[in-house]
Formats: structure tokens, sequence, C-alpha cells
């Protein structure tokens, strides 16, 4: 599958610290029904069995949907198990590696906090940035800051489409228009929430008013 900037727009990042008795793949189901448009499984706590059982129920999950499902750091699993994409930061696989492992015809996402880190990674071959933490988090504990001119600079200085990542809600969305950016990266503004669907919703409405190009 390949990716398109529309499938940046509300790129819902999985955590099952929230779960309260529904299963990861529910809350997925979920957020897709709200407008989710890409998928990312991200458990930083799951061994590798458990990774991959809940990788396979999501990639289902998300083929019946038609949107691009993206394993987080997990290189070999994402080629295992044929998912769309891999998504690396900065202390993981170098982006030309994981680019030589996956083939060409994969999805290859790339966190950056500079400009230098996002030139280097489309020159590595990636398909886009994630760029944050670009407001508070408690979700990533060491997530470095990424200012609203850091944030321009990155889109600036790449052809690649860019998500922002990092303390996004409903509440401060708006701060990110004329970034530069194609959409946002969010964990708990979703995946915490009660109603996932409905959380889903309104984040995708507000992001397609700020960084959709349709006028
Ligand atoms: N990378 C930078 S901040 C972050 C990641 C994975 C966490 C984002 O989580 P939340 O809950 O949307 O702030
Ligand atoms: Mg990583």
């Amino acid at each position: 599958m390949r990716l398109s900037a529309e499938s940046l727009r509300l790129y819902a990042v999985t955590d099952r610290t929230w779960l309260n008795g529904r299963t990861l793949a529910e809350c997925v189901k979920e957020s897709i029904a709200g407008g989710a448009t890409m998928i990312q499984i991200r458990e930083k706590s799951a061994g590798y069995e458990e990774f991959k059982s809940q990788a396979l129920e999501i990639q289902a999950v998300c083929r019946e949907n038609h949107i691009p499902f993206i394993v987080n750091d997990d290189v070999n699993l994402a080629r295992e198990i044929s998912a769309d994409g891999v998504h690396v930061g900065q202390d993981d696989m170098s982006a030309a590696n994981v680019r030589e492992i996956i083939g060409a015809g994969k999805i290859l996402g790339v966190s950056v906090q500079n400009a230098d880190e996002a030139r280097l990674a489309q020159s590595h071959g990636a398909d886009y940035l994630g760029a944050g933490a670009v407001f508070h988090t408690g979700t990533k504990l060491d997530a470095a800051d990424v200012s609203h001119t850091t944030l321009r600079e990155i889109c600036e200085s790449v052809k690649i489409p860019v998500v922002a990542i990092g303390g996004i809600s409903a509440k401060n969305i708006h701060l990110l228009a004329g970034s530069g950016i194609e959409g946002v990266a969010v964990i708990s503004a979703i995946f915490a929430q009660d109603d996932i669907r409905r959380a889903a919703e309104n984040l995708r409405a507000l992001s397609e008013k700020y960084f959709g190009h349709e006028s």
C-alpha cells in the first residue's frame, strides 16, 4: 500500500494503557470508525509473541478498512507479517538500513526533532516524518521538545509529508496550523478516551480543517 498525504491526517498510534476491558483491536476499530486514517502499533511493554499476535489482529482490521498499518520499531516483525510499513526513531535502526530490509514498496516513517534529522531521513528513503513532541506529553516521558518554529523548519526542509506528534488534543491542535504538517499522530487523545470513536471523529474534523487541502 502506498502512502498518500491524506493517510496522515489522523494517524492513531496504539497504547494498551487505557483498554478498560476492551481489546486493542476493538479500540483500533473504533478509532477507524471515527475517522483515523492510518494505524501504528506501538506497544513498548509487550514481548515478541504478544506484540505479534496483537499486530496480526490490528493488521486484519486495517486491511478490512483499507488503511495503512505500520509497526513501530520492529523491522523484522513488520517484514514477517508483511505490514504496510515501519516507523523508527533516531535511536533505532538507521532509516537507510530499514529501507534496505523492507524494500521500496513499503512505507518508512522516521521520528525527527530538527531539520538536519529530517533531511537525513529523507535522503535515507523515509516516506514520511513524525516530528515531536510538539506539546507536553505524559505518554512518552523521554520525548524531546519541538517548537512551532522548529516544526516549520522541518516541514520546509523536506519534500516528504510530516505529521506532528506529542500531547496533541482537540484543545491545542489549532496551534499547529500554518506549520506545514499534513496531519497529526495521536495516542492518548484517542486511546485514553471513553468514547474512542467520538474522539477520533472530532480530531479528524479538526485535522481536515487545519491541514486538509480541499478548499
Ligand atoms: N513520540 C513523541 S511524543 C510521543 C511519541 C510516541 C507520545 C505521543 O502520545 P500522546 O498521548 O499523543 O501525547
Ligand atoms: Mg522507536
